[in-house]
């Protein structure tokens, strides 16, 4: 009987453990180098263990750990520091806030020497 509990309590064991990460990809408006930066740094935090903004794709790649972030929150991330995504927008104010070079609702604004102005 003993064995029989503990070969159950070591299945459950290991589908939680199955359970705790997930990952999800979605779309982040974004136009630089600065930009994958600035949303890359905005996703390290605790509880994500991957986080690879692909600038070519406009997509993030996030690997976390389901109980402490969810499909929102992870989002809200980008969206805090004046990404779009495809489900929330930024607020004007953090999108305000980004660097002229970023503003990709507008790309005009961003010139040829775009990338050395970063500097
Ligand atoms: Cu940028």
């Amino acid at each position: 009987m003993t064995r029989i509990l503990l070969s159950v309590a070591f299945a459950l064991m290991a589908m939680s453990a199955q359970a705790q990460k997930a990952d999800l990809t979605f779309a982040v408006d974004g136009l630089c180098g600065m930009c994958e930066n600035r949303i890359e740094a905005a996703f390290d935090q605790k509880g994500i263990v991957v986080a690879d903004y692909d600038l070519d794709t406009k997509k993030i790649h996030v690997v976390y750990k389901a109980k402490k972030w969810n499909e929102e929150s992870l989002h809200k991330l980008a969206t805090s520091v004046g990404h779009d995504t495809d489900k929330y927008k930024a607020t004007e104010e953090a999108y305000a806030n980004m660097h002229e070079c970023c503003k990709y609702r507008d790309p005009k604004s961003c010139s040829d020497s775009c990338g050395e102005k970063h500097r």
